[in-house]
């Protein structure tokens, strides 16, 4: 008689702290053995020279989602969903994203209405945020937060969706109140548009030339504002798809003056350059989003900050706009001005086997840290660990099993999403996960989709620990309560 209803067998476990050999029985979707020998299971997976690491959790991912710009994402919660499991990702956190006007409890009903039949794997909600008016801010943010919606996004640019400084203080108090984490893209707007007006007027308007708009000084700018704000407030924040050196810095030094400033980065910045932005005619367009992939001394950089700390987590940012199509980047035509055309790549399959074979293969990263990055830390930064993101007795066994010596080579026929291109055609990767399994259940096996849609379950995300205020003054005031207090109260180290 069974005593589970699977085990995995044999495996080397990876999880963010350790790395053993162990079985893994498995009840009802959960992990609730882990050990020597476990008794039988009805289904059995051996993993004997495998390694078996958490699902991943990719937690920066934009699915049926409108860009600023009226561009509809090439996937869909299925294609989408269905490209995670195939790359070993087992949890994706895309954006429910509000535009000027829009009520939020609607447009997370509308993302709900995309999502909730479609998806493979489980899902959670960032909300993006672009008009935080009073009825947002006082009321229903708020709710959306005792909902389980506790991460937002905001920006500093795009015409559509930026907020100025007022308003980012309006929302990283309103996150202080209700301990939610907002998730910051930093880059200058105003910089970029003036840029980009001399450029265009200078007849310079072929991709490349989107790199030069949005200059790394540009994002630096904005890093550097969005956490002195923050700082003001008194509110841990998290900046995303960072670039370049020069906002890395800045996360840095905040870092060690004791700021709860966490960092994100993503494979474009690993493994793309603005040399990809100048391929011959229109291609480069297949490597434009925003930051843009900057140099080779950068990689270098943002690997340095993946091995040191800066970087918390490791997303793919996929924002997938086809390239041969109307509604993708050519919706401008084939030789769009930079400033016409979508802002985007995708990378949800390819996330995780990139991190591992250049981070993990290539000796830069060992595996609890290859975990942390793919799945451990983002499921602590977003309120859901230890259900997701660990391999634990109690935790969902969401599980990727890797096989380390298979060599791939990347190409868009192989990738399960609803692209044309991957903007990492041709190169060969050595690790890939060959089986996913989502709740104990596989959802892909070598290389194949075997899951389905639907399969997917919402998850609530809980107030997530790491947006605990540091309780660190710069002023003796405090202006959500309304509270001044002595000026002793003040930290001066600064
Ligand atoms: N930049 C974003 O801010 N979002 C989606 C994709 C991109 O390039
Ligand atoms: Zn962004
Ligand atoms: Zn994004």
């Amino acid at each position: 008689m069974a005593e589970y209803d699977l085990v995995v067998r044999n495996g080397t476990l990876a999880t963010a702290s350790d790395v053993f050999r162990a079985d893994i029985g498995v009840v009802d979707g959960r992990v609730v053995t882990i050990g020597a020998k476990v008794g039988a299971g009805r289904r059995e997976i051996d993993a004997e020279g495998r390694i078996v690491t958490p699902g991943g959790i990719d937690s920066h991912c934009h699915i049926a989602q409108r860009s600023s710009m009226g561009v509809m994402t090439a996937d869909d919660f299925f294609t989408a969903t269905r490209s995670a499991a195939c790359g070993g990702t087992t949890t994706v956190i895309p954006f429910a994203a509000q535009y000027r006007g829009m009520s939020l409890r609607q447009v997370v009903k509308d993302y709900h209405a995309c999502a909730d039949r479609k998806a493979a794997v489980d899902y959670a909600f960032h909300l993006i945020i672009s008009d935080p008016t009073e009825q947002v801010t006082g009321q229903e943010l708020p709710a959306l937060i005792k909902a389980g919606y506790t991460s937002f996004k905001i920006y500093t640019t795009y015409d559509a969706l930026k907020l100025d400084d007022r308003q980012i203080l309006e929302v990283l108090s309103t996150a202080r109140r209700e301990r939610a984490l907002v998730m910051v893209h930093a880059e200058n707007h105003d910089v970029i548009s003036w840029l980009s007006e001399k450029l265009l007027a200078a007849g310079h308007s072929a991709p490349r030339f989107h790199g030069m708009a949005h200059a790394p000084i540009a994002e630096r700018e904005a890093t550097s504002r969005a956490i002195s704000l923050a700082e003001l407030v008194d509110v841990p924040i998290l900046i995303v798809h960072v670039s370049a050196r020069e906002a890395m810095e800045q996360i840095r030094l905040a870092k060690s003056r004791g700021l709860k400033v966490y960092g994100e980065t993503c494979p474009q910045y690993l493994f793309l350059t603005a040399d990809d932005l100048d391929r011959p005619g229109f291609e480069g367009a297949k490597y434009m989003c925003s930051p843009p992939p900057r140099d080779k001394a950068n990689q270098e950089v943002i690997w340095q900050g993946l091995v040191t700390g800066v970087f918390d987590v490791f997303s793919s940012d996929h924002a997938g706009y086809r390239y041969h199509d109307p509604e993708g980047k050519m919706k401008h035509g084939r030789n769009a001005p930079f400033k016409k055309v979508a802002n985007g790549v995708p990378g949800l399959e390819v996330r995780t086997a990139l991190l591992f074979s250049e981070g993990v293969g290539k000796g830069r990263i060992d595996l609890p840290k290859f975990v942390s990055l793919s799945a451990t830390n983002a499921a602590k930064l977003y309120g859901l660990y230890p259900r997701k993101g660990t391999i634990a007795v109690g935790s969902d066994a969401d599980l990727a099993i890797w096989d380390a010596d298979k060599e791939v080579t990347i190409t868009q026929s192989k990738i399960h999403d609803a692209m044309d291109y991957t903007p990492y055609e041709g190169m060969t990767i050595r690790g890939w996960p060959i089986t996913t399994l989502v709740r104990g259940e596989v959802v892909a096996e070598g290389g194949e989709f075997v899951g389905a849609a639907g399969k997917g379950c919402f998850l609530k995300c809980d107030i997530s620990p790491a947006t605990a205020p540091l309780g660190r003054r710069t002023i003796a005031f405090d202006p959500a309560t309304g509270s001044a207090e002595s000026s002793k109260h003040v930290d001066r180290a600064q």
